[in-house]
């Protein structure tokens, strides 16, 4: 077992330092934000996450983590912190950089340090360099390097992976992808993961495994922009779009995500920026899904307006705010983006319904122009119903009582394929004897 600081405990330090101390491990976690300390040696979560409260409390109870607001000595140092961007798009790295400054004094021969944070390409290389400088005492691998001595100082970029709403389980079930410095780095870090992830452990080099984490988002990005842009495609040919991809997802090699308002969150929204900023002139279609998704919240924000047209003082309910379903997060979020356009650019009374949230968040109550209700009495005061995320408490909701009403439903969740469907459907003597065929069992 072994002695490990994390720094950051956000949505993916505080995990990762929970089920390390589940592990056994000695964790001690830093954040610089007081109040997320306290409230974490309290054994209480400053985030909603399934079983993360239970981990923690546990944690907490058996002092195998304590967090406080600064780093101490450990054998691991992981880092994951915030990587946000700055104007233009460019990744801000002040965050990992203050990380890696503040662990600077504390470091000993054979200590691992391993960067979780998602990064751009040469990140990890930065801050061996980096550190090298702040302790020359020390030896850290260099990129030419071959292996790494006992007593150097190992690095590795181990990217989270983890779905939020998902966390936990994903934390132990995942396969990982460790980059090493060296190959001596990526087997330091790898001998810390095994002791909690029950998936596979692939290792590589810093350098592959930045930009794998930064694919895998981009991946994701570029697919919803192409469900995206069908559903601008299928409004303008007034086709419905679910049905559309649902028959369209019936072929064996078709798979088409679902369109949404945009795309939010801290990672798809903002990791495909970091692969367009290092390479411009190459990452032309991850560039363009960026602007499809990010137009998106516009599109539906206008269509909104233009069916305020046709009334007098018209009440807009709209349904979400987080930036996907089941979660509390707001960060990027487009659903947020859309109310709060209409709070400054409309004069319509606003309702919104949240049920992942108290309150609403400061920017859109500084606007003052807008109520929080429950999912009845938004419909009953409602002109326009606008679905902006798929809740499991609006998945309950019958489509019939919103006949009356305008719907903007931006997640499908008015879309009822039998309505469209009946009578489509083979009859079951039908299938069985496709089946059959299928099988070659057919006389
Ligand atoms: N969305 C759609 N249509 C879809 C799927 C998602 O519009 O068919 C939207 C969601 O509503 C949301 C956004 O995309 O606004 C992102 O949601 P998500 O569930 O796809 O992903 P995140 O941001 O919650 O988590 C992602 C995950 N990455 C991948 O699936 C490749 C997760 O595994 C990463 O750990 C996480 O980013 C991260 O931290 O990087």
């Amino acid at each position: 077992m072994s002695k490990i600081c994390v720094l950051g405990l956000g949505y993916i330090g505080l995990p990762t330092a929970s089920m390390l101390a589940s592990a056994g491990h000695e964790v001690v976690g830093c954040d610089i934000n007081a109040a997320i300390v306290a409230s974490i040696n309290s054994g209480k979560s400053h985030f909603d996450e399934p079983d993360l409260e239970m981990l923690l409390a546990a944690a907490i109870k058996t002092e195998r983590l304590r967090a406080q607001s600064t780093p101490s000595e450990a054998d691991y140092f992981i880092i994951a912190v915030p990587t946000p961007f700055m104007d233009g798009k460019r990744p801000d790295m002040q965050f990992v950089e203050a990380s890696a400054r503040s662990i600077a004094p504390l470091l000993r021969p054979g200590d691992t340090i391993i960067l979780e944070s998602t990064s751009p390409v040469g990140t990890t290389e930065r801050i061996a360099a980096m550190l090298a400088g702040a302790r020359p005492d020390l030896h850290f691998p260099r990129h030419t390097d071959e292996t790494s001595p006992p007593g150097h100082v190992r690095l590795a970029h181990c990217p989270e992976r983890i779905l939020p709403g998902n966390m936990v389980r994903e934390l132990v079930t995942n396969d990982r992808v460790i980059g090493g410095m060296t190959e001596a780095c990526a087997e330091a870090a790898a001998k810390l993961y095994a002791t909690f992830v029950r998936g596979d452990v692939f290792l590589t080099d810093c350098r592959t495994a930045e930009f794998v984490k930064l694919v895998e988002n981009s991946y994701r990005d570029v697919n919803i922009a192409f469900a995206n842009e069908l559903s601008l495609i299928a409004d303008r040919l007034d086709i419905d779009i679910w049905h559309a991809i649902e028959l369209a997802n019936k072929h064996p090699r078709v798979s088409i995500l679902s369109p949404g308002p945009g795309v939010g969150g801290h990672c798809i929204a903002v990791d495909p920026w970091f692969v367009v900023d290092s390479a411009p002139d190459e990452s032309r279609l991850i560039r363009t899904a960026r602007e499809i998704n990010d137009g998106k919240a516009r599109y539906v924000f206008e269509r909104i307006a233009k069916s305020m047209h046709r009334l007098r003082n018209p009440v807009v309910a709209c349904y979400g705010l987080t930036y996907k379903p089941d979660v509390d997060d707001t960060r990027e979020s487009p659903a947020l983006e859309i109310v709060q356009h209409l709070a400054e650019k409309t004069d319509a009374r606003l309702l919104v319904c949240e049920p992942n949230l108290e309150a609403l968040p400061p920017g859109l109550a500084a606007t003052g122009r807008v109520e929080l209700c429950d999912i009845d009495a938004a419909r009953i005061a409602a002109d326009i119903v606008v679905f902006l995320v798929a809740h499991r408490q609006f998945r309950k909701i019958n489509p019939n009582q919103f006949l009356s009403k305008i719907v903007i439903d931006t997640v499908g969740l008015m879309h009822s394929p039998q309505r469209f469907a009946a009578g489509m459907t083979p009859s079951r003597p039908a299938r069985m004897a496709d089946e059959a065929i299928l099988k070659g069992t057919q006389t």
